[in-house]
């Protein structure tokens, strides 16, 4: 028996040091060692033999396994290295190739868009903030001054998770961005300037609605803050995402929630060839007006759910959507178009890659 193992292994081993191929050196890696292996069947064996048996064969068996399984992979490198070194003789690069004739791949309007708009907010000192998008009830309700009774909650078409979480909180996808400033004003208390871009999910589908779409919302919080400067940053936040000077709001009074008081801005737009253009004062320029962006005074019992005393902080807070951004700056009018991910409307709407927006050399399309 035990002279038996030892021509068997002897043959083993050369017949691996004699394979060419790294198929056959895999096929006899099978052979030997997979579920059916001859080597897996000898260990079989040894369940069969007796404790004296398998006291003089176990090691034996063993030792064979792991001389097979070294030279296998020995071989292997051997091979890989033979099959690289035939490839580096055989192929060439030839380095007077020029660059391809058209680029391949573009920057998504959305994320174009996107990289615009932290440009923008960088420059008026706002930093970005990120959350997860699987949230729960209280950060996504709650906490912005919707309790469960609240009909806003209903108004959300709200996507929720069969299961509830650890703390027994419902579980959702996040309807909005707010719940993200909530955990930057816990996390980080005040003074507070940030920008929370990202995707968000309603249970919605027609010609304007996608189930999923991105916003992009903003929050300052700090002392003695007021309507005034909600004015002129967003003033000053459309005339640089815009790239004009004759950018006209006109603030409307309105209701969320989580603002008091709330204000909806509409931005004046100019008829050019029956296409909306933004700029111009509204129905003055042949236009008329059209809504971008909500906003208002952080309510104060949001300010409390962020762990911070009211009397002392206050806050303004605006949100849009940054398809529609998209669509109104680049031109496009079909929104579900965003995410076909149809080649040729993307060649068409998409950026270069090395088209990065920054203030210095303007955040719109290059010339
Ligand atoms: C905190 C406090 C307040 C964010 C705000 C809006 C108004 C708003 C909509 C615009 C179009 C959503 O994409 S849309 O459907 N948003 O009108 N959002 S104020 O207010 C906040 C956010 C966070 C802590």
């Amino acid at each position: 028996m035990a002279s038996e193992l030892d021509v068997a292994a002897r043959r083993t081993l050369d017949e691996i040091a004699a394979t060419t191929t790294l198929d056959a050196l895999e096929a006899l890696r099978v052979a030997l060692l997979g579920k059916q292996g001859s080597i897996s069947g000898l260990l079989k064996t040894l369940g069969k033999m007796t404790p004296e048996e398998r006291t003089i064969e176990g090691p034996k068996i063993h030792a064979l396994r792991e001389s097979v399984t070294a030279a296998l992979a020995e071989r292997k490198i051997a091979l890989e290295s033979a099959a690289l070194e035939a490839r580096l003789a055989a192929e060439t690069i030839d380095l007077t190739l020029p660059a391809p004739d058209a680029p391949r791949g573009s920057v998504h309007p959305i994320a174009q868009v996107m990289d615009e708009l932290a440009e923008v907010f960088a420059d008026l000192g706002f930093a970005v903030a990120t959350g997860p998008e699987i949230e729960d009830d209280w950060h996504n309700f709650t906490a912005l001054n919707m309790p469960e009774s609240h009909p806003a909650r209903a108004m959300h078409d709200t996507f929720y998770f069969p299961d509830r979480n650890e703390a027994g909180r419902e579980m959702l996808l996040r309807t909005h961005t707010s719940p993200v400033q909530i955990r930057a004003m816990i996390a980080q208390g005040a003074p507070l300037r940030i920008i929370a871009p990202g995707r968000v999910y309603r249970s919605d589908s027609d010609a304007t609605h996608t189930p999923m779409f991105h916003q992009i919302e903003g929050l300052v919080i700090d002392k003695g803050i007021h309507l005034g400067h909600l004015k002129w940053t967003l003033e000053t936040f459309l005339k640089a995402f815009f790239e004009r000077d004759d950018v006209v709001l006109r603030l409307r009074p309105s209701y969320f929630p989580f603002t008091e008081p709330s204000v909806e801005v509409d931005v004046g737009y100019t008829l050019i060839n029956g296409k909306r253009v933004i700029g111009g004062s509204g129905d003055a320029s042949g236009g008329g007006w059209m809504e971008v962006l909500g906003s208002g005074m952080v309510n104060r019992k949001v300010i409390a759910a962020g762990g911070l005393d009211p009397d002392e902080w206050q806050g303004f807070a605006f949100g849009t959507g940054v398809d529609r951004l998209a669509m109104l700056k680049y031109g496009m009018d079909d929104l579900r178009a965003f995410f076909d991910g149809d080649a040729r409307w993307l060649s068409h709407y998409g950026f270069a890659a090395l088209d990065v927006p920054t203030l210095s050399g303007g955040v719109g399309t290059p010339a």
